[in-house]
């Protein structure tokens, strides 16, 4: 019998030279107009498990000014396979990707622009805000105007099962990788890993980790009547900026508590329900915990709802 030994691939050669990964990424970083990588440091950052993409909102602009295009990063982490318990039963899966955090409004708009997207607030014309301390139903609301403030890292809200779908479908066809939403079990098993943990930082509640109801919720005289809020005061009312918590889980995901309820894929046999998992500005610890799942109608337009992909390696 005999083997065929084939060349390694270019890109074997890109390791081969790249002192265990590290190329000259560093130096390409200090490239501070565009923020360009060469070709093989690009190659190398995929390694890493981030993709260097230009930015499409500048990409106009810096067209008609003749400058070069300018560059940005989108990190996604790599979650180990291996065996979730949950009460009464064990669920093994392979490896996959999860996103560090939530998406942003900055990376929503993005993927707006590109289809021209109208969300389903936006058709309805309306979405759930906090008024006078009840949950309520106001016209024009949408990821545009949430009822709050928002910088462009804060995490998106007021999206539905839907939108959050439309936008894993741009992200995938941009990326050739399946992009979806995870699943209830995996969004829990990237906050807690195999361990039964209650945080994705341990098992003692600290209110500084986690973007929940607390004193600066209350103190805007908006929080629900029947809301408990801690005596935590982190400045941040409503969404913070993601990963401004130092809660990465044991795989390295951020905001797998609080912040927003985040949902997760669309269970096939369940039209009418959707999940969402980790808590938000708006609920009180014990609900910002690694198991917290809620289940909510898909089309509900919520300020306290975003979202966060994933990506299933193929087979
Ligand atoms: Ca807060």
């Amino acid at each position: 019998m005999s083997i065929e030994l084939r060349p390694p691939s270019a890109n074997e050669g890109i390791k081969e030279r790249s002192r265990y990964l590290r190329g000259t990424i560093a130096d390409g970083l200090t490239r501070v107009e565009t923020g360009a990588l060469s070709d093989d440091d690009a190659q190398l950052t995929k390694f890493h498990g981030i993709y260097l993409q230009d930015d499409r909102d500048l990409r106009a602009e810096r067209g008609r000014k003749k400058m070069e295009k300018a560059f940005i990063f989108m990190a996604r982490l790599r979650v180990p396979g291996g065996v979730l318990t949950i009460p009464s039963r064990q669920i093994t899966f392979p490896d996959y990707y999860i996103g560090k955090y939530p998406v942003t409004v900055a990376q929503f708009r993005r993927f707006v622009t590109d289809q021209n997207y109208v969300t389903d607030a936006e058709k309805l014309g309306k979405g759930s805000q906090l008024v006078n301390r009840v949950w309520t139903e106001v016209a024009g609301a949408s990821w545009k105007n949430p009822g709050f403030s928002q910088k462009d890292d804060h995490p998106v809200v007021m999206v539905t099962l839907a939108d959050a779908e439309a936008f894993a479908r741009w992200a995938a066809k941009h990326t050739k990788k399946e992009v979806i939403l995870p699943n209830e079990v995996e969004s829990e098993y990237a906050a807690r890993g195999a361990e039964p943990q209650f945080y994705p930082w341990g098992n003692t509640w600290d209110g500084f980790k986690s973007n929940h109801a607390d004193i600066s919720l209350k103190n805007t005289n908006n929080a629900p009547q029947e809301l408990k809020c801690s005596n935590d005061n982190d400045m941040y009312p409503y969404t913070a900026p993601v990963g401004a918590y130092k809660n990465a889980s044991w795989c390295g995901a951020y905001d797998m508590s609080g912040n927003v309820w985040q949902w997760c894929e669309h269970p096939r046999n369940e039209l009418r329900r959707g999940w969402q998992h980790g808590g938000s500005w708006c609920t009180p610890p014990e609900s910002c915990q690694t198991s917290s799942h809620r289940r909510e109608d898909p089309d509900t337009r919520s300020s306290t709802v975003g979202f966060r992909v994933a990506i299933r390696p193929g087979p």
